[in-house]
C-alpha cells in the first residue's frame, strides 16, 4: 500500500502540516505529537493501526489534537489523516526507521520513514509542537560502554526543547546509565505521581529521579520555566504503567530476565541483541508484553493531552 497525499500542503521547511494541526497551532491550541516507529516497527497489523487511531482518539477526547508524525514519499507530515495511518500500519518494516541521522537520506530519496524519537522530537520542534506522547525511548545498552550503543534519542532530548513523555524506558537497556547520560545532556527528567524513574512495563526500576510531579499544570509550570529561560533542552515525563497491567508487568519482567541470560549465554551482541530481546520477550509472555504496551501509551496519551492544554492555559 503506497502513501497518498493529504490536503496537507508542503510548506516553506519543507514539511506538510495538515490543516487541523495548523489551524490548532495558529490559535495556540493544544496539540500532540506522536512518533510512527512504534506503529510500523513496535507492533504487528493490525493492532498497531487499531492502538494508533485509539491513542489520536485519547488525545481528542482530553482537548488536544494529535499530530502523528512521519516521512511520506520523501516528505515529513505532521498530522495524517486516517488513510496515511492505515497506510503506515499495512507497510509497517517497509517503511524505514528513521532517527536523526536517516532523515536526510530518506528525504532526498523520496522514501517513507517511520520516526524514531529523536526524529519525531526533531519535526515536533520545527513546526512548534512542545509536547510529544510515545511509550517508551531508547537509552543506554546494556553494556554500553564498551558498544557505545546509546540511543539518539537522549542526545536530541540534551539539543531540543520538546518535553517526551513517556512509561519510562525497559529494563533491556541500562537505566541507571541512561539517567546519567540523560543528566549530562541537561534533559529535564521528571517522574509523575512517583519518586521513581520507571521501567516501561512495571512502576520500579530502583532509581530515583530528584523531580517529581503530581499534575498537569505542575509540569506546564517546568515547560513554561524552561521556554522562558531559553534552556533549548528537553524534558522527559516519565509515567509508571497503570497499576492494573503492572502486575503483568511483573511477569513480564522476569520474561526479560530471563531473555537477557539466554542472550549473554548465547553470545548475543550489537544490533542483534534488541531484536533478540523483543521476540523472546513476546514469546515468554505468550503475548501479553503488547497488552501492557498498548495500555501504557494510551495511558500516557491522556496523561500528554492534558499538559498540552495545560500548557496552552498558561499562555493564554
Ligand atoms: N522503546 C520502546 N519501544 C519503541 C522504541 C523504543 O519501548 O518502539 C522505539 C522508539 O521509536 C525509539 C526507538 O525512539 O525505538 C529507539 O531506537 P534506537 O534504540 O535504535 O535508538
Ligand atoms: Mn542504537
Amino acid at each position: 500500500m503506497s502513501p497518498s497525499s493529504s490536503s496537507s500542503s508542503t510548506g516553506p521547511m519543507g514539511v506538510a502540516v495538515s490543516p487541523e494541526v495548523e489551524a490548532a497551532l495558529a490559535r495556540g491550541g493544544a496539540v500532540v505529537a506522536l512518533e510512527s516507529t512504534i506503529i510500523c516497527h513496535g507492533m504487528p497489523y493490525p493492532k498497531n493501526l487499531q492502538t494508533a487511531m485509539e491513542v489520536e482518539a485519547v488525545v481528542r477526547e482530553n482537548g488536544a489534537v494529535p499530530a502523528t508524525i512521519a516521512i511520506l514519499n520523501g516528505v515529513p507530515h505532521v498530522g495524517l489523516s486516517g488513510e496515511q495511518l492505515k497506510s503506515l500500519a499495512v507497510s509497517g518494516r517497509q517503511f524505514q526507521k528513521t532517527a536523526r541521522r536517516d532523515i536526510a537520506h530518506v528525504v532526498a530519496s523520496g522514501g517513507n520513514g517511520a520516526t524514531t524519537v529523536s526524529a519525531t522530537m526533531f519535526f515536533a520542534h520545527k513546526v512548534g509542537i512542545p509536547i510529544f506522547v510515545t511509550g517508551g525511548i531508547g537509552g543506554v545498552h546494556r553494556n554500553g560502554e564498551q558498544t557505545m550503543d546509546i540511543s539518539s534519542d537522549l542526545t536530541e532530548l540534551g539539543k531540543t526543547p520538546v518535553t517526551v513523555i513517556s512509561a519510562g524506558v525497559k529494563s533491556i537497556l541500562d537505566i541507571p546509565r541512561t539517567l546519567e547520560y540523560l543528566e549530562t545532556q541537561g534533559v529535564t527528567v521528571a517522574a509523575y505521581k512517583t519518586n521513581e524513574f520507571p521501567a516501561f512495563f512495571t512502576e520500579v526500576s530502583g532509581c530515583k529521579v530528584p523531580c517529581r510531579v503530581d499534575s498537569p499544570e505542575e509540569c506546564a509550570k517546568i515547560i513554561y520555566a524552561n521556554k522562558n529561560l531559553h534552556l533549548g533542552s528537553g524534558i522527559l515525563i516519565a509515567v509508571p504503567i497503570p497499576k492494573e497491567h503492572a502486575a503483568s508487568g511483573n511477569a513480564i519482567e522476569s520474561a526479560i530476565q530471563k531473555a537477557l541470560k539466554e542472550a549473554e549465554d548465547k553470545n548475543i551482541i550489537g544490533n542483534a541483541i534488541t531484536p533478540f530481546m523483543l521476540d523472546r520477550v513476546k514469546v515468554l509472555t505468550g503475548g501479553s508484553s503488547l497488552e501492557a504496551n498498548i495500555a501504557l501509551v494510551k495511558n500516557n496519551a491522556l496523561v500528554g493531552a492534558k499538559i498540552a492544554v495545560a500548557l496552552s492555559d498558561l499562555h493564554q
